[in-house]
């Protein structure tokens, strides 16, 4: 199956994110650093099935100019609570996230 990631938006940058579902597929994480729905170039993130394309999670950076997504990937489960979680880089604020896979 083709994706489109054209509705990513700018600067969009898929990897994989880890971990595999029952189905077989693997989910992909999208970093889009120059979207700008949370703030000038703030940047975002998509957590999309690997099986539809569907979005399964949007974290959207609310820090103008800080090229949130600029690197995206999934590191295994850190936190020992059973989820997947990412790291994300800001290229323009030179900071790295690890964010949890449980959802808020
Ligand atoms: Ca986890």
């Amino acid at each position: 199956m083709a994706t489109d990631w054209s509705s990513a938006s700018s600067g969009a940058r898929p990897a994989t994110a880890g971990g595999r579902r029952r189905d077989g597929r693997v989910d992909l994480i999208v970093g889009a650093y120059t979207q700008s729905s949370g703030g000038d170039q703030a940047g975002r993130v998509q957590i999309r099935s690997g099986a539809t394309g569907r979005v399964l999670r949007t974290i959207t950076s609310a820090t103008p100019m800080e090229n949130f997504g600029f690197d995206a990937v999934g590191i295994g489960d850190v936190n020992g609570d059973g989820r997947i979680d990412y790291l994300v880089s800001a290229a323009n604020r030179d900071t790295v996230y690890i964010i949890s896979g449980a959802r808020p």
